[in-house]
């Protein structure tokens, strides 16, 4: 069996305080960096050799790898990055707490700006200092391809390519692939692998530090079954309680 292991980063800063992060670059908490580790530490019991791993440009996903690879003695494996497993961009929503928000426009509002397929928050203004076009890691980027919002589809359309000719064609020389990224750009390589239809994918809450492994037959690549690593009552106790960030207080 071929494995492709997805890991959400651990808590972040803005994680903890229910702010909306996107492409803002926090770092992680104590307790995320604990969770990275815990993360490394399933892996371990589970045996699994890395061939290579992938992450995104934004250090919360960066230090989660290393704390894992940490963990695993496995720190030189080769490690490629992509703007392209970025966060979604949350547009003007990014620094805004979740909960305040669902106060002032309402829960159902909360929820269509978190987990609706097709609809984006407000873009950030062309000029806005948060615009990733002045951000010197995104150089290399055509401006054309750089977001200013997006909605779950734009995420997906961007992770697609990388994805596609990057990612998952590595499957076919390795054996195991650890891919860190974030809670809805995992959500949306979730919704591609399982052909999940937009209207379910709005279930989906990816809980922070937990690993999630798809297994793939050898021959034809084609997935045979995905499941997390951990205990079920306290996954789903993590997945709730993402799903309740934009409640009101
Ligand atoms: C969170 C996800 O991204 O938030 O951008 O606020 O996974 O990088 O912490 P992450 C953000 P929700 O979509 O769950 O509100």
């Amino acid at each position: 069996m071929k494995k492709i292991v997805l890991l959400r980063h651990g808590e972040s800063l803005w994680n903890m305080e229910n702010r909306f992060t996107g492409w803002t670059d926090v770092d992680l908490t104590a307790k995320g960096e604990a969770e990275a580790y815990t993360a490394g530490e399933q892996l371990l019991a589970d045996d699994f050799h890395f061939d290579k791993a992938y992450t995104s440009y934004l250090k919360r996903a960066v230090r989660t790898l290393n704390c894992v690879l940490d963990r695993l003695d496995q720190e030189w494996i080769p490690v490629e990055k992509s703007w392209r497993l970025n966060e979604k961009h949350y547009g003007q929503l990014q620094g805004l707490n979740k909960s305040e928000t669902a106060q002032k426009y309402g829960e159902e509002q909360v929820l269509i700006w978190r987990r609706s397929y097709d609809i984006a928050p407000a873009p950030l203004g062309e000029d806005d200092p948060r615009n990733p076009r002045f951000d010197i890691r995104y150089r290399d980027v055509p401006a054309a391809e750089l977001p200013r919002t997006e909605s779950l589809k734009d995420t997906v359309k961007r992770i697609l390519p990388y994805w596609n000719d990057v990612i998952f064609p590595s499957l076919k020389h390795h054996d195991q692939l650890l891919v860190v990224a974030h809670g809805n750009s995992l959500r949306g390589i979730i919704k591609h692998l399982k052909h999940i239809p937009d209207d379910e994918i709005v279930k989906l809450n990816l809980p922070t530090g937990v690993p999630y492994v798809f297994e793939f037959d050898d021959r034809h690549l084609r997935l045979e079954k995905d499941y997390f690593l951990g205990d079920p009552e306290e996954i789903r106790r993590k997945m709730n309680a993402v799903a309740s960030q934009g409640k009101k207080a």
